[in-house]
């Protein structure tokens, strides 16, 4: 309760921050761009996680409003770093359940994109795998109209981790799977997580659809994954979610 009413506050306390974790293209190693992971900061807790505070939000349905805050701050952020001259970027957002559901969010993201001037090819997308099996129909028609609007990367989160019918999987407008982290964990050793990466690597290929891996931490994990034609990794091997100015610099460090 403490907390809710604490969150309530937190937009207008610009309590709220982006952090952003590199994506790495395995064929050539550079950093191609980023997931937008967002982060409260709190003022006695320190920085609280969203796993712990976008539940609430979500119950709250202020999720709306914070899923615009993060909409706009990053098209923003990767304006001003195209302005800076830097490597083209991608940065992918995450949309929660909710802000799926509401049947404006195509006009809140084509709002957004004009207002900032962004061109859209470089807004990625993340919904998971859950929030399009909730209603496939229905996200069939609002990601062909995010699409419309010139939002052409759009990703699946947490692949493998529930269940998509194969028949759906072709008709969403998707170009990624990602990888679960909780299938990477058990790489290069455990039989079953091998199996299962292989068969999401074969599937997203035959589908033409890229695959990235999350939560990639050792050599070993990222071999394996190059050895068996991954697109993409993120994780801790190449770095923690960093803050806007951190991130920056790492691009320009690796480029
Ligand atoms: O950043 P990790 O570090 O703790 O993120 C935990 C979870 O919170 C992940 O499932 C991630 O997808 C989700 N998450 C992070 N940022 C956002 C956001 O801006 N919007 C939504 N809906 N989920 C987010
Ligand atoms: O649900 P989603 O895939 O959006 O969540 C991403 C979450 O995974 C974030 O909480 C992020 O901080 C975390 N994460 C990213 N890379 C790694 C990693 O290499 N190891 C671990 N343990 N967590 C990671
Ligand atoms: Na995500
Ligand atoms: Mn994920």
């Amino acid at each position: 309760l403490e907390m809710e009413s604490g969150l309530r506050r937190a937009l207008e306390r610009e309590e709220f921050v982006v952090y952003y974790q590199p994506k790495v293209d395995l064929e050539n190693g550079v950093i191609i761009g980023a997931e937008a992971l967002l982060r409260w900061k709190h003022p006695d807790r320190g920085l609280v996680s969203p796993g712990e505070f976008i539940p609430i939000l979500e119950e709250t349905g202020q999720i709306e409003q914070v899923g615009e805050w993060v909409l706009k701050t990053v098209c923003t952020q990767i304006r001003s770093w195209q302005d800076a001259a830097m490597p083209s970027l991608n940065v992918a957002v995450n949309l929660s359940g909710r802000q799926l559901q509401r049947n404006n969010l195509c006009t809140t993201i084509a709002r957004i994109l004009e207002e900032t001037g962004l061109d859209p090819r470089f807004l990625e997308l993340e919904v998971t795998e859950s929030m399009l099996m909730h209603d496939p129909k229905y996200a069939v028609d609002m990601l062909m109209q995010i699409r419309a609007k010139g939002v052409v990367h759009i990703d699946v989160d947490d692949f493998g981790t529930g269940y998509s019918s194969l028949s759906y999987l072709k008709r969403f407008p998707i170009d990624a799977l990602k990888l679960d982290k909780s299938f990477v964990d058990g790489l290069p050793h455990d039989e079953d997580d091998i199996a299962i990466c292989q068969a999401v690597i074969a599937l997203a290929h035959s589908l033409k659809l890229r695959v990235i891996a999350e939560g990639v931490e050792s050599d070993d994990q990222l071999a394996f994954l190059r050895n068996n034609g991954c697109d993409v990794i993120q994780g801790y091997i190449v770095s923690r979610p960093l803050p806007a100015d951190a991130f920056a610099q790492l691009v320009w460090e690796r480029h």
